[in-house]
């Protein structure tokens, strides 16, 4: 076996392939404990093109390739893959995984031939497995590759999932190979406070129900954690090797577990004082507002947390309720005030267009973001992910049909679930915009916010895709 290629194919229009790909380097490292050389292929990103790419796989046949996707990259992806074709060798397996492939694993298969294998949920365990298993290093049957989707006899077979429980046994991200001083779109797209910023992970999984939310299919409820030691290594090697001043926690919900949240701070704030580390903390993923405490905001403050993102999502009670976040107006009021007392900025996401919300309950959520004394809004339009609950239930009721992946859109509204149209939508979107940000003190509050030309001309391109 020579080297295997992980790709995150280019995704043209959007910026966040400056955000290094978390679950490509975990691969990486799981796919060298089996001896095998590993290439992490951005492609799109630094000026590395697909072309170079397929050269580098002409030259040097790969024993495995792997290829990520989300929803929105998805008719890229596939692009990509029948482009990619005509340069890799026949026998050469391709592999995909990821948000999109582990909700439509039997689909991406219908739809993209030259792909031989799906892995659903996390691929740590089952990639190296499978690359041995194809090379004739392991003889373990193919029915015992968690979550490993393939074609049989004209048929479709599916194995069970089993995700990784000692996250720690997972090893590091070997930045080594991929330094991770060149990504830097983390500082750009979440407007870190201190330069360079860097990203990791202490955990996976969120227990909680809200409908609209695809977590589950790739990381599954249970929360599991990597020691406090474990993460103080990898600060550690990020901190000090290459010098970073910020790490940002992309876990799905950080604040899950109270305990946790403390000995983390404990460890890291002593680190701080005793070693002089001169990094903090940051968390630019929402957090859920159920999970907070005075007890956990004065931890967070004292690594450096300056910020909280909290998923609100909507203003009324009847919403909370269909999107099951379940949380009362009453207790909305009470967290923020009590996140705003810390002296914490803090950023509100709020969904718009969520199936069957009416004109007045998106009033509602524009209302409510203004009174809360937020620093930022956020107002997505509600896209129906692939294996979520909400979107089982519109394909049970015939209302996906014409719902093509290349036409969804962050800040756009193609298509509309409520009575109102996407043309609606959009302008109620705009409205809440401008109300939101276009109050004096909040535009000033905002645009104070950048520290960099960079953090500008990242929300002019938002704004550009807007238009
Ligand atoms: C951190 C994060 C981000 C970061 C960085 C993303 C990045 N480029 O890596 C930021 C903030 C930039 C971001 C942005 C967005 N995100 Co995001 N994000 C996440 C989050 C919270 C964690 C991702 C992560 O690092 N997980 C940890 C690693 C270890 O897992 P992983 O990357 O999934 O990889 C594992 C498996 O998927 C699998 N795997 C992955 N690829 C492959 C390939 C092969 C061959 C195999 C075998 C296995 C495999 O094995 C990996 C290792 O275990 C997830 C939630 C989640 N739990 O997935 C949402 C999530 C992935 N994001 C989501 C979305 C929608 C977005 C945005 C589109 C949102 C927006 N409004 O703009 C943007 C666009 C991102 C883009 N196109 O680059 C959705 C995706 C849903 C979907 N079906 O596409 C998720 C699932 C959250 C949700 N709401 O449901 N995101
Ligand atoms: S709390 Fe956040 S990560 Fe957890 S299910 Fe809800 S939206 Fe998803």
């Amino acid at each position: 076996m020579t080297e295997a290629i992980l790709i995150r194919p280019s995704l043209d229009r959007y910026i966040f392939t400056s955000i290094y790909p978390l679950g490509l380097g975990y691969l990486a490292t799981s796919l060298r404990k089996i001896g095998l050389e590993t290439h992490v292929a951005d492609v799109g990103h630094m000026g590395y093109t697909r072309h170079q790419l397929f050269e580098r796989m002409r030259r040097n046949t790969p024993a495995i390739v792997g290829i990520t996707s989300f929803s929105r990259d998805f008719a890229n992806t596939r692009t990509f893959i029948e482009e990619m074709a005509e340069y890799l060798p026949e026998h050469v397996p391709v592999v995909m995984g990821g948000p999109h492939p582990s909700a439509l694993p039997e689909l991406t298969l219908e739809q993209i031939p030259r792909v031989d294998y799906v892995v659903v949920g996390e691929g740590e365990e089952a990639l190296p497995l499978l690359t041995k298993i194809v090379h004739g290093h392991d003889d373990t049957p193919l029915e015992k590759v968690p979550g490993l989707v393939w074609r049989e006899n004209g048929a479709i077979r599916r194995n069970e999932i089993a995700w990784p429980q000692d996250l720690d046994s997972l090893g590091h991200i070997d930045w080594s190979k991929n330094d991770p001083r060149q990504y830097q779109g983390e500082n750009i797209a979440g407007g870190s406070r201190r330069v360079p910023a860097a990203i990791m992970l202490t955990s996976r999984g969120c227990p909680y129900l809200c409908q609209f939310c695809s977590v589950h299919v790739v990381n599954g409820r249970k929360v599991r954690r990597h020691s406090v030691e474990y993460v103080m290594e990898d600060v550690e090697i990020l901190h000090k090797k290459y010098g970073f001043r910020e790490v940002r926690v992309m876990d799905d919900n950080f604040t899950t577990q109270k305990s946790y949240v403390m000995e983390f701070c404990r460890a890291l704030r002593e680190k701080q004082t005793r070693e002089n580390w001169d990094v903090w903390l940051s968390l630019p993923i929402g957090i859920h507002l159920q999970t907070i405490d005075e007890d956990i905001l004065d931890a967070l403050k004292s690594v450096g947390v300056y910020e909280i993102t909290v998923g609100i999502e909507a203003g009324s009670e009847r919403m909370q309720k269909a999107m099951k976040k379940n949380i009362h107006p009453a207790l909305i009021r009470e967290k923020v005030r009590m996140i705003r007392s810390k002296g914490f900025d803090t950023i509100g996401l709020f969904i718009l267009g969520y199936p069957g919300e009416t004109k007045e309950e998106m009033n509602e959520t524009i209302r409510v973001s203004m009174d809360l004394g937020l620093d930022q809004a956020h107002f997505h339009p509600f896209i129906p992910f692939p294996g979520t609950p909400i979107t089982q239930q519109l394909q049970a009721e015939g209302k996906l049909q014409n719902m093509k992946w290349d036409d969804i859109h962050f800040e756009k509204f193609n298509y509309s679930y409520t009575a109102f149209t996407p043309r609606f939508l959009q302008w109620t979107r705009f409205k809440a915009l401008a109300m939101f940000y276009l109050r004096p003190r909040q535009f000033f509050r905002f645009m104070t916010k950048f520290k960099s030309l960079g953090q500008v001309r990242f929300i002019a391109q938002k704004v550009m895709e807007y238009m």
